[in-house]
This record gives C-alpha cells, sequence and structure tokens, in this order.
C-alpha cells in the first residue's frame, strides 16, 4: 500500500505531521485558496512553504507531485480508498476537500453546479487575466513599449469585474452561500491592490465588489488562510 513517504516531495519538504494533509503552497491567490478552505473546513494541515522561484516550483521533488511546476499542490495521507492521493491546481483541490468534508459546495445537486460554474469561471476567467495584468502593469512586462497588450488585459479585467458585480447584486456570495467559488475569487479581487491596478481597472465604482472582498477578508479563518505558509 502507498504510503506518504512514497510521494518524493516529502524527501525536500518533510512531514511533520505524517497523519495529516500535507499543503506545498506559498501566499499568494491561488495559493491561499487551498489555505483558505484548510481552515473553513477545520481539516488538520501541515503548510510547506515553496518559493515560486525554479529552484523549488520546478524542482524534481515538486514536479513529482505537479508536472506543471506550479503551487499550490496537497497530497492527503487519507485519500478516498484510505491511502494517499496527490492532487494539482487549486480548483480540483478546492472540489476535493469540499467533497471531503460536504461543505461549501451546495447541499443540492443544482446549487453545487451552481458553485462549480463560478469556480471554473475564477479558473478560465479571473485567474488567468488577472496574472497577465499583474505581469503588464507591475511586473516585467510592465516595460514593454507596445501599449496593447495592457490595454487588452486592463479591459479584459474590467469585464470580468463587471460580471463579478451584476452577480453580486442583492446577493452577500458569488453563488448563493458561502462556498469554494468565493474562496477562489475573493483573493484574485483583493491581489488587484497588489498589482497597483484597482484605479485602472475601476475598483472605486464597484461597490458590489469592495463590500464583497470586505466581507471576505472579515472571515476569521479567511485572517490566518491569508497569511499560510507565511512568506518569510
Ligand atoms: N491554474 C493553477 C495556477 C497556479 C499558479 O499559477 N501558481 C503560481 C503562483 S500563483 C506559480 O506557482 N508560479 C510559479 C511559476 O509559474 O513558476 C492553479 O490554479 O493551481
Amino acid at each position: 500500500m502507498t504510503t506518504l513517504s512514497d510521494f518524493p516531495i516529502t524527501a525536500r519538504w518533510p512531514a511533520a505531521h505524517p497523519d495529516r494533509i500535507q499543503l506545498y503552497a506559498f501566499p499568494t491567490p491561488n495559493g491561499v485558496k487551498v489555505s483558505i478552505a484548510l481552515e473553513e473546513m477545520g481539516l488538520p494541515y501541515e503548510a510547506h512553504k515553496v518559493p515560486l522561484g525554479d529552484a523549488f516550483v520546478k524542482s524534481a521533488e515538486f514536479t513529482s507531485l505537479n508536472p506543471n511546476g506550479k503551487i499550490p499542490a496537497i497530497v492527503d495521507p487519507d485519500g478516498p480508498d484510505g491511502s494517499p492521493v496527490g492532487i494539482f491546481e487549486s480548483g480540483a483541490i478546492l472540489i476535493y476537500l469540499a467533497d471531503k468534508t460536504g461543505r461549501f459546495i451546495g447541499s443540492t445537486p443544482a446549487a453545487r453546479y451552481e458553485v462549480l460554474q463560478w469556480l471554473m469561471f475564477q479558473m478560465g476567467g479571473i485567474g488567468p487575466m488577472f496574472g497577465q495584468l499583474g505581469f503588464f502593469w507591475k511586473f516585467a512586462g510592465s516595460e514593454i513599449e507596445d501599449p496593447r497588450p495592457r490595454e487588452r488585459y486592463v479591459s479584459e479585467a474590467r469585464r470580468l469585474l463587471g460580471v463579478v458585480e451584476r452577480q453580486l447584486e442583492g446577493r452577500e456570495w458569488i453563488a448563493g452561500d458561502y462556498s469554494i467559488a468565493d474562496m477562489a475569487i475573493a483573493p484574485w479581487l483583493n491581489a488587484l491592490g497588489f498589482y497597483g491596478a484597482t484605479d485602472v481597472v475601476g475598483w472605486p465604482e464597484l461597490p458590489n465588489c469592495r463590500a464583497y472582498v470586505d466581507r471576505f477578508l472579515e472571515r476569521p479563518a479567511v485572517k490566518i488562510g491569508m497569511v499560510t505558509p507565511p512568506r518569510d
């Protein structure tokens, strides 16, 4: 039978508590989705800091768990059939944890798909587009003279925020009750401040989005998850 020590990643990031879910992450919007979910669900876990440099995320040990070489990833020593299971891609991890606990994924089949569609909207839309916005607005891409990539991602971010703003009209959370879709979306909205991009995407004119992020950041589990694992 497979054991936790059969996962090569545990040689580089050893488990002090092998009975707990092992989280390999960094406190970015994609990383904190999972620490927030683990906190919200009250699941015992051990967080390992995996910095974003190639020496870490592209190492043989890390890519043995996620061949795509990106955080977050987990190993649950108590997988669905009782033996350890490894999972990468934050959306897949959120679904796994929600199914494991039966929480934050809707209480009826219809509600489940409502949550999943908004989760996929984050995974396929907000995450990739805001990530590119960050690159072209704040990081290395901001030095590129051609304005078209910047304009493209600014306008796409504005459009996506408009979708969220309208969906939040008369709603506290994106898909009915608080769910893994909120754990995926809200950290990305919050990251616009880090990118210095709030004004350019029209954040001050989005009252529903602003109240939503404030509401999210007030949750005790979110306060812990947002800084787990610690950067330093
Ligand atoms: N679709 C992936 C995206 C993960 C991702 O982009 N992770 C970034 C940090 S937010 C990363 O590991 N970057 C390091 C690299 O690309 O080398 C997910 O949601 O898990």
